[in-house]
C-alpha cells in the first residue's frame, strides 16, 4: 500500500475507469486533467470510437465536458478501449457500471459482475478497486470481495485493495458536482480509505470522509430514500388540500417558515435514474431480515401514483366542460424526467402518456430538449382538446396560458408541477387545474 500511495502522491499511478458513461467519462477525464494515465473500458464501440476522437457521447448541456474531454484526449492522457487486457498494468481501477432494479425491485448486478469477472484476471498485485456505482448496503462484502478474489486470485487487504465510492453526479452538472460536492469513501481498511482520500484529493475540492464500506452503501442510498420520501409527504400533502381546499403551494410556503422544516415540491411524479430506484437498494440491503419497512415502500408509491393522479384531475376537468378522454387530443407538456433536461429515465410523463392511451385518449407530446418530441409549442398542441403540463421547463414557466388556452379546442390546463398556481389571473379565460389545489367549478366557454 505504501508504495501505491507514493505513486498516487506523484500522479504515476496508472488509473482506469470501466463504464464511460454519465459518471465514469467525467470522472476519467477529470482524472486525465489532473495529470494521470487514464484509460477506459467501455462495452459500447461506437461510444468508444467518439471519447477516442475527443467526442463526448453523453447528450444534453454538461458545461466544460466537451472542451475537457476533448484536451485530456489530445494530450494522450485519456484513451477508451473495449479491451480489459489494458489492465494488467493500472494500479487504480474505478468501476462505474450501471446498477439498476428490476420490476420486483431487486437489484440487477450483471454489469458488475461481468466487470469484475474480466477484470478479476488481469488485476496487478497490489492494485486498488474502487466501486463508485450505487449498491445495496452490504453488497462490497457480501458480493463484490468474494467474487473479485475468486477471479483474480488474490486476498483483500493482502494483495488487493478495495473501496465503495459512490457519486453524487446530477445531469446537468456532472463535472461541476464532482468537483464540488463531498464525496464518502469507504474502504475495506481505514488505510485503504486513506489512500482512497489521497487519490480524490486529486480532482474533488470539497469534504473527502473516510469511513467503511458498509456505511458508504448505507449513506448512498440513504440520501435518495430520504429525498423520496421529503417528495412522497409533499405530494401526500397535496392530495389532503386538493380534497379540503387548501393551496397546497401557499401551505408549504407557510410551513417552510418553521424552523427545521423543508417541505419538498409536490408534482406529477418522480423519475430519473436514482430517486427510483436507490430507496429499493437500500431496501434490499435488510432483505431476509426482520427489518419492518413502511416507510420506503410507502413513498415510492406514493410518488408513483402521481402521473395516474394527474390523469384523474384531466379527466375532473373535461367532465366538468361536459367533455370525456375517449378520443380527446391530451396536449402533453414535457416528456424528460427533470426540467431543462433531455433524460426520460423512469420519466413520469411515460406513465400518463400510456394510461392516456389506455381511457382512448390521443396522446400529443412536446418537449424542447427531448429530439424526438422537439417543435414549435402552439404549433404542435393547436389541434389539441385540453392541455397537461408534466416538466417545469422555463419554456413552459413562460408560456402565458391565455395564448395556449386559445390554441385549445377546449381551454382547459392541468398543471402537474404548479407551476402557473399564482399567475392565473381572474380575467382567465381557461379552466386552471394544479395538482395540490382543491379543484374550483369553473364554468368554460366550450
Ligand atoms: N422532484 C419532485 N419534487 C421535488 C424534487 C424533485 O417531484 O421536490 C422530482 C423531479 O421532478 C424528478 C425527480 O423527482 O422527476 C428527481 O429529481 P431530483 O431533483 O432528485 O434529480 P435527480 O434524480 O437527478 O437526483 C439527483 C440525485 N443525485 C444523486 O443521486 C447523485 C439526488 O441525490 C440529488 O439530490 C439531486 O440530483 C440534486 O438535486 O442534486
Amino acid at each position: 500500500m505504501e508504495e501505491l500511495r507514493k505513486k498516487i502522491d506523484n500522479k504515476s499511478a496508472k488509473l482506469a475507469v470501466i463504464g464511460l458513461g454519465y459518471v465514469g467519462l467525467p470522472v476519467a477525464a477529470l482524472f486525465a486533467e489532473a495529470g494521470f494515465d487514464v484509460c477506459g473500458i467501455e462495452i459500447r464501440g461506437d461510444r468508444v470510437d467518439l471519447i477516442n476522437q475527443g467526442k463526448s457521447p453523453i447528450e444534453g448541456n454538461e458545461p466544460g465536458l466537451a472542451a475537457l474531454l476533448s484536451k485530456v484526449v489530445r494530450a494522450g492522457r485519456l484513451n477508451a478501449t473495449t479491451d480489459y487486457q489494458v489492465l494488467r498494468d493500472r494500479d487504480v481501477i474505478l468501476i462505474d457500471v450501471e446498477t439498476p432494479v428490476d420490476d420486483d425491485h431487486i437489484p440487477q448486478y450483471d454489469a458488475l459482475r461481468k466487470s469484475i469477472d474480466s477484470l478479476g484476471p488481469v488485476l496487478r498485485n497490489g492494485a486498488l478497486v474502487i466501486v463508485e456505482s450505487t449498491i445495496a448496503p452490504g453488497t462490497m462484502n457480501d458480493m463484490v470481495q468474494p467474487l473479485l478474489e475468486e477471479k483474480s486470485g488474490k486476498k483483500i487487504n493482502h494483495d488487493l485493495y478495495l473501496g465503495n465510492c459512490p457519486e453524487r453526479v446530477m445531469p446537468g452538472k456532472l463535472l461541476q458536482n464532482l468537483e464540488s460536492v463531498s464525496r464518502v469513501v469507504g474502504g475495506m481498511t481505514p488505510e485503504t480509505a486513506q489512500t482512497m482520500v489521497e487519490l480524490y484529493h486529486h480532482i474533488v475540492k470539497a469534504d473527502l470522509d473516510p469511513t467503511d464500506c458498509i456505511t458508504a452503501e448505507l449513506v448512498k442510498t440513504t440520501e435518495n430514500a430520504y429525498r423520496d420520501i421529503q417528495i412522497a409527504f409533499a405530494n401526500e400533502v397535496a392530495l389532503i388540500c386538493e380534497a379540503v381546499g387548501g393551496d397546497v403551494w401557499k401551505v408549504r410556503e407557510l410551513v417552510n417558515k418553521s424552523p427545521g422544516r423543508q417541505m419538498h415540491l409536490p408534482g406529477a411524479g418522480v423519475g430519473g435514474h436514482c430517486i427510483p430506484k436507490d430507496p429499493w437498494l437500500l431496501a434490499y440491503g435488510v432483505k431476509g431480515k426482520s427489518v419492518p419497512l413502511r416507510l420506503i415502500p410507502a413513498a415510492r408509491a406514493v410518488n408513483d401514483s402521481m402521473p395516474d393522479h394527474i390523469v384523474d384531475l384531466l379527466q375532473s376537468a373535461l367532465a366538468i366542460a361536459g367533455l370525456g378522454l375517449q378520443d380527446a387530443r391530451i396536449a402533453v407538456l414535457g416528456y424528460s424526467y427533470l426540467e431543462e433536461s433531455d433524460d426520460t429515465r423512469n420519466s413520469p410523463s411515460e406513465v400518463l402518456v400510456k394510461r392516456l392511451r389506455e381511457l382512448g385518449a390521443s396522446p400529443v407530446i412536446h418537449d424542447p430538449f427531448v429530439e424526438q418530441y422537439k417543435g414549435e409549442l402552439l404549433e404542435c398542441i393547436k389541434s389539441c382538446d385540453a392541455a397537461v403540463i408534466m416538466v417545469a421547463h422555463t419554456i413552459y414557466q413562460k408560456l402565458d396560458l391565455n395564448i395556449l388556452a386559445s390554441r385549445l379546442h377546449h381551454p382547459i390546463i392541468v398543471d402537474g408541477r404548479g407551476i402557473h398556481h399564482t399567475t392565473r389571473g381572474p380575467g382567465a379565460n381557461y379552466s386552471y387545474q394544479s395538482v395540490g389545489v382543491k379543484p374550483t367549478p369553473q364554468v368554460t366557454q366550450t
